[in-house]
């Protein structure tokens, strides 16, 4: 299974409120790069590290593709740019983040600095990510450290929020 994570916390001038970009996105990746299989729920989460950002929308995406996974991440490198995402500071605020989360259990060391990492480096930190991981694959387990997906998220800071909208 590939899974993709999908957030954003900026308005478009072009494609509108955040649900609105990302919904749009997704029809965007579906129809130009790989099928789109299933999406989770949408969680509202705010920002990790904790900052006077505004809330995310955050959801987890399963799909399906031949691509390999360094291919179909620079292809959602294009989906983010045609949405209007402008690359400033590390998490800095955003119209729309497309992140590589998993890709069929891959473990990918990356080459250099911002290469490609497998599973996504952060996943196990962030309750946006393994909360809408959960609802797709609750059986889902980390190919590094053989954690189940509700180890990790038991293992969260018990401080952030992520609800569901
Ligand atoms: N993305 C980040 C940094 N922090 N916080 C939330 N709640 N949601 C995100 O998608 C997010 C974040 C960097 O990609
Ligand atoms: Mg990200
Ligand atoms: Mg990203």
């Amino acid at each position: 299974m590939i899974f993709i994570g999908i957030g954003g916390n900026l308005p478009s001038k072009l494609f509108g409120a955040t649900p609105d970009v990302l919904q749009k996105a997704l029809h965007a990746i579906d129809s130009k790069i790989c099928r789109v299989v299933r999406c989770s729920p949408w969680y509202k989460s705010a920002p990790v590290p904790l900052t006077r950002q505004p809330d995310y929308l955050n959801a987890v995406v399963e799909v399906s593709t031949n691509l390999p996974a360094n291919e179909l991440l620079s292809q959602l490198h294009k989906v983010e740019n045609q949405f209007g995402r402008v690359r400033s500071t590390t998490n800095a605020s955003r119209i729309i983040d497309l992140d590589l989360i998993s890709y069929r259990n891959q473990v990918i060391e990356p080459k250099e600095k911002n290469g490609l990492c497998l599973p996504h480096p952060r996943l196990c930190e962030r309750a946006f990510v393994l909360l809408p991981l959960f609802d797709l694959a609750p059986n889902w387990v980390h190919p590094v450290n053989a954690k189940t997906i509700l180890n990790l998220i038991n293992g969260l800071p018990k401080n952030q929020r992520c609800e569901r909208v």
